[in-house]
């Protein structure tokens, strides 16, 4: 298989592609990274491209093992450069490699309404994800509510034992996502500017003392190794490719 990645270096404004999300851009762009989490078709995909038609021109970056959606607006009137992390699947097998929650600073927790195994499965999501990030913001949403309309009275525990805010959202009528979106850059937002997780506190004070320079992205982050395993070159490959993707992740 060649290393051809199907992703580019870098995106239409020439920032890299490939993140150091713990830097600035070049441009001094304060770099967040949101992920999405819940089970297949439970409607993060849906969920983001509604965000992002509805809102925002955007560049969607996709691979075999995950797309990212760079979007860029500002929080308290500073530039920032927002990447959306989506799953391509790999959520089916109930967990996801540690380079897809690394470095995050929120999380968006998705289950579906009609489908109750999708939200008993948030356990898992969340427990995987506290592994991961102990402390940032995790924002709950209850898609799908364009069809029932019981589940906007409804109350779940899950959430509300775990102190996350929900969010009754539908992709299909737009419901609350724009709401729910912006929320979530928010809370990322100021996670990254105070951080609870002891290395994020690390890398900041560091980013302090370096008087705040314009930092480039490195190439070398953990995050790579999974957008190099989701390389493909010919079609007789795209099997195998598919398969280390899936196992990356
Ligand atoms: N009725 C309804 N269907 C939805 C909604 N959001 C997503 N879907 C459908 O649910 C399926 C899975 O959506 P997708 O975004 O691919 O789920 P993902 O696997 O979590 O990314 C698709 O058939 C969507 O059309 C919604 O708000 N309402
Ligand atoms: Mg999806």
């Amino acid at each position: 298989m060649s290393n051809k990645s199907d992703i580019p270096d870098t995106d239409e404004q020439g920032v890299k592609t490939k993140l150091d999300y713990d830097l600035k851009t070049r441009k001094g762009e304060l770099a967040i990274k949101v992920i999405c989490l819940g089970d297949s078709a439970v409607g993060k995909s849906k969920l983001l491209e509604r965000f992002l038609v509805d809102s925002y021109k955007h560049q969607q970056l996709s691979t075999f093992a995950l797309t990212l959606y760079r979007h860029r607006t500002s929080v308290d009137n500073n530039p920032v450069l927002v990447d959306f992390w989506d799953t391509a699947g790999q959520e089916r097998f109930q967990t996801l490699h540690a380079s897809y929650y690394y470095q995050a600073h929120a999380a968006v927790l998705v289950f579906d309404g009609t489908r109750k195994v999708t939200y008993k499965n948030l356990a898992n999501w969340y427990q995987e994800l506290r592994q991961h990030r102990p402390q940032i913001p995790t924002l709950c949403a209850v898609n799908k509510i364009d069809e029932n309309k019981d589940i906007g009275g409804k109350s779940f525990a899950f959430p509300e034992k775990n102190d996350l805010p929900l969010y009754y959202v539908s992709a299909s009528a737009g419901t609350n996502v724009v709401k729910l979106f912006q929320d979530a850059i928010k809370a990322a937002y100021d996670y990254k500017l105070n951080p609870t997780d002891l290395a994020d506190q690390i890398m900041e004070e560091l980013q302090l003392e370096d008087g705040e320079e314009e930092c480039i992205a490195k190439e070398d982050t953990e995050v790579e190794p999974s957008i190099e395993a989701s390389t493909k070159s010919t079609a007789a490959d795209d099997d195998v490719a598919a398969a280390t993707a899936a196992a990356a992740l």
